[in-house]
């Protein structure tokens, strides 16, 4: 035990398993490769084990960690960490409570604790920092590891909330990793996403088990996972992610940029959508394409200046959802996603918030209702899809696009007589630890974009999807690093102007509908920005 607790590094904690090593390796041929290639933290965790097997297997493991210079920590049993002298212990909460454990062990070794819900982190706060040392959060997805869970997969927005705990508590003594299906294909995502909302507190490190001890090249599983856990930037969707200037000269390349390139833009969307979606996506010179089958998904996303709007207004398959979101995500291209009457019933609320969890977004766009209910402000229960009559104060729905856009890193947009657009992308910056940056969340800048009511735009159908059409199609228009936000921007000053002219050119519902396509239309054939007539306020 030549370990200073208070040094310790957390990132790529390895937790053992002896029930899934693949032929020819052994615990320590896994462990030690691991620690070759930067795990820096071993747990022996085995559940089916006699003290004798489990003590002489310690011992080895120990051998390796004094060598690597990295702690050991024992899984649950107190006697055998005591008797090798390991570094710490590690308890679950149906195993011995905490203050015993601490008094057994003493002040110098180092006590984890599993926590998956805010009441454990008030426990832990209530004792003091004396007590424990880090907590697993978890379990953050499904994971086979765990033969017989007790908890529920949270997803990355649990892990938020057990962070944000941590901070209301001040238990800043404390160090975190997540834990529970963690791999490479979801770990940039989860460290990116989980900060507390102050954006003081990142995690300390992800915990994996059988990543490493199921890989049949270990080595190799550790080499990948540390070249993720060291990346600065979650380069999610190859797009510039920083809020930058807004000009109509800028806003005009946008615009001739979607006419040159002719954009992909895949729907998954609702039947009432679907044909003003496509007739609104090939009007502004983009080409839709209309497909729930994963099967293609690969081909369509991969073709240059693909996008993906993702609206859950038809409530369709998870798993092929899924997929599709995650060839996107793959492939670095956008997803603009419409959570559409977000929480109007449960289904479309767990299916809604399993998509959320899941995938890494460009930009969500929602109505006053969706975006009050995503950040958790809004009625438990919305009445509908439409957007609800309520008048509710800017300053409020301000608030509440800011929330979301920092819970999910994305690019928000709230959409109402004043549409309101805010960055949370944080420019990919991604990071373990306490956080150094000043940004508050609260204070994100945002651009307002009004023109004036238009009431007509809500009665007619999927006017406010038809805006997600054009946001993915602007999206789609760009190339590796070009400013994701400015096409955000362009694409509802766009949507904005069209409305409000063909509101003033039309007789009724089913002329607004027809001038509508007309104007977005005739609007992008002059691309000339600098005439349109909506007042944006930048700040
Ligand atoms: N504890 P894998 S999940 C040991 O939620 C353990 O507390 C969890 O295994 C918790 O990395 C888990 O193979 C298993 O998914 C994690
Ligand atoms: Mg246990």
């Amino acid at each position: 035990m030549g370990i200073n607790k208070k040094e310790v590094d957390y990132s790529l904690y390895l937790v053992t398993d002896s029930t899934m090593l693949p032929e020819g390796t052994t615990v320590c041929s896994q462990v030690e490769e691991g620690l070759k290639n930067g795990v820096t933290i071993v747990q022996l965790r085995e559940k089916d084990c006699d003290t004798k097997s489990f003590v002489l297997e310690a011992r080895k493991v120990q051998r390796l960690c004094i060598q690597y210079n990295v702690p050991l920590i024992i899984n649950d049993r107190i006697d055998v960490a005591l008797a090798i002298q390991a570094d710490g212990v590690h308890v679950g909460q149906s195993d011995m409570p905490i203050p015993l454990v601490r008094e057994l062990v003493g002040p110098d070794m180092i006590v984890g604790w599993s926590v998956g819900n805010i009441e454990e982190v008030e426990q832990l706060a209530r004792w003091g920092p004396n007590m424990i040392d880090n907590i697993g959060i978890g379990m953050v997805f499904p994971t086979k590891t765990k033969k017989n869970p007790k908890k529920q997969p949270f997803g990355p927005q649990g892990v938020i909330s057990i962070l944000d705990a941590l901070e209301e508590n001040n238990a800043d003594w404390i160090k975190t990793v997540a834990i529970g299906g963690l791999h490479p294909d979801n770990i940039e995502r989860v460290l990116y996403q989980c900060r507390s909302s102050n954006n003081r507190r990142a995690l300390d490190g992800i915990a994996v088990v059988s990543d490493i001890m199921a890989a049949e090249d270990a080595g190799f599983a550790a080499t990948r996972l540390r070249s993720l856990l060291d990346r600065t930037i979650y380069n999610f969707s190859n797009l510039d992610l920083s809020t930058p200037q807004i000009s109509s000269e800028l806003i005009k390349v946008i615009i001739d940029q979607v006419s040159k390139q002719h954009p992909l833009v895949q729907h998954v969307t609702n039947k009432v959508h679907q044909n003003f979606g496509a007739n609104v996506t090939l009007a502004i010179g983009g080409s839709p394409i209309m497909s729930e089958n994963p099967d293609e998904v690969l081909d369509l996303a991969s073709v240059s200046n693909s996008a993906l709007l993702l609206n859950t207004g038809t409530v369709a398959a998870l798993n092929d959802l899924k997929k599709i979101v995650h060839v996107y995500n793959e492939v670095r291209r956008p997803i603009v996603f419409d959570p559409v009457g977000y929480s109007a019933s449960q289904t479309r609320l767990d299916l809604n918030n399993a998509l959320l969890s899941y995938g890494q977004y460009t930009c969500i766009k929602g109505n006053i209702g969706e975006i009050l209910a995503l950040a958790g402000m809004g009625v438990s229960k919305m009445r509908g899809v439409d957007s609800g009559d309520d008048v509710i104060d800017e300053a409020i729905l301000l608030k509440a696009t800011r929330r979301v856009a920092f819970k999910y890193k994305t690019i928000a947009v709230c959409t109402g007589i004043t549409d309101i657009i805010v960055n949370g992308t944080m420019s990919g910056e991604t990071q373990l630890g306490r956080n150094e940056s000043n940004t508050n969340p609260e204070l994100l800048s945002y651009i307002t974009c009004t023109s004036g009511d238009i009431p007509i735009m809500g009665r007619i159908t999927a006017s406010g999807c038809s805006l997600g059409s054009t946001i993915a199609t602007l999206l789609g228009s760009l190339s590796i690093g070009e400013n994701a936000y400015r096409a955000v921007v362009a694409a509802v000053i766009l949507y904005k102007t069209a409305g409000k002219i063909a509101a003033n050119n039309c007789t009724g519902t089913g002329s607004f509908n027809v001038a509508l396509l007309d104007e977005l239309y005739q609007l992008v054939q002059s691309n000339n920005p600098a005439s349109w007539d909506v007042t944006l306020n930048i700040s």
